[in-house]
């Protein structure tokens, strides 16, 4: 059975007709991009501990060690292309008047799948923060020249503008992607385990506001039972779909 049978006809024309839309989106959505997923068997946190490299004291303990992980990173996702999935929403920001797209992921997919102006939650592998004074600037450099990179302005060494566990997110960041939650008719969650604080909220938060909440994944997860609908199958394969029903 299509996984689209399961969104009921009143869930369809809320989607036909709903002026604002948002979604949240994981590491599921790049993963048919070639990106590894953090959690799962192929994860991240399988082969690599996240209190070694994904913390601020990892980073103040050995920046060299956090860098040559962020530098691995950055020569594996450089050559990848979005995927059907990031090209379907990039096509929803064209097709609802209001449209925000809040991501989890750090790799910048959306943006090259043309979604202009994404809410980057945890941050972006292609900026670094300079320690010294805390000016963010793009760095595409792969691999990079020096480990630790340095600050082209003052030398002062760079971190990874990411947000690491333990940090707080960018108020205004957290402010737009609350706002979207709470205003939208329809909120997607995407190709995310829904574990990690406070992004996972954000469905809790639409629903209570009154969204119709629909989640893509491969599998079930913490947040399944408080969505409306849970489509089982690859982000890729399920977004184009849900494009051509609204369309049609
Ligand atoms: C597919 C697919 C396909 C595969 N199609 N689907 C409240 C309660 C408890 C703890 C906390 C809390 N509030 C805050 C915390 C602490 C912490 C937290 O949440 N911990 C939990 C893990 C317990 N949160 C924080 O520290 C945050 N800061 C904060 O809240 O500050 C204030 C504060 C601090 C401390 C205490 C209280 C308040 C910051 C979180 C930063 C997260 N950073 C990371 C690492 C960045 C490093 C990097 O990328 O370089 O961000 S963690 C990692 O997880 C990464 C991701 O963005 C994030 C979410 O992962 P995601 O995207 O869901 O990926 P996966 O791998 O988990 O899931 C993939 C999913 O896709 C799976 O479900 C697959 O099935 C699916 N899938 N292929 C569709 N083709």
């Amino acid at each position: 059975m299509s996984e689209l049978k399961k969104l009921t006809g009143d869930i369809i024309s809320r989607l036909k007709s709903a002026k604002r839309i948002a979604a949240l989106t994981g590491a599921g959505v790049s993963a048919e991009s070639g990106a590894p997923t953090f959690r799962g068997e192929e994860g991240l946190w399988n082969n690599y501990r996240a209190e070694d490299l994904a913390t601020p004291e990892a980073f103040e303990r050995d920046p060299a060690l956090v860098w040559r992980w962020y530098d691995w990173r950055r020569n594996l996702i450089a050559p990848l292309k979005p995927n059907p999935g990031h090209n379907a929403l990039a096509m929803f920001e064209k097709m609802f008047e209001n449209f925000t797209l809040v991501t989890q992921n750090v790799d910048g997919l959306h943006r090259v799948a043309g979604s202009e102006n994404p809410v980057e939650m945890h941050g972006n592998i292609w900026l670094t923060r300079c320690l010294r004074d805390g000016t963010v600037k793009e760095n595409r450099e792969t691999p990079l020249k020096e480990i630790p990179p340095r600050c082209s302005d003052c030398g002062a060494m760079v971190r990874p503008h990411i947000v690491w566990f333990g940090e707080s997110l960018d108020p205004a960041v957290i402010s737009r992607a609350f706002k979207a939650a709470q205003g939208a008719e329809v909120f997607f969650v995407i190709g995310t385990s829904g574990v990690v604080q406070p992004a996972a909220s954000l469905a809790g938060l639409a629903k209570n506001n009154g969204a119709t909440v629909i989640e893509i994944n491969l599998e079930p997860t913490p947040l399944s039972y408080q969505v409306d609908a849970t489509l089982l199958g690859p982000s890729g394969r399920i977004l184009p779909e849900i494009v051509s029903v609204i369309k049609g």
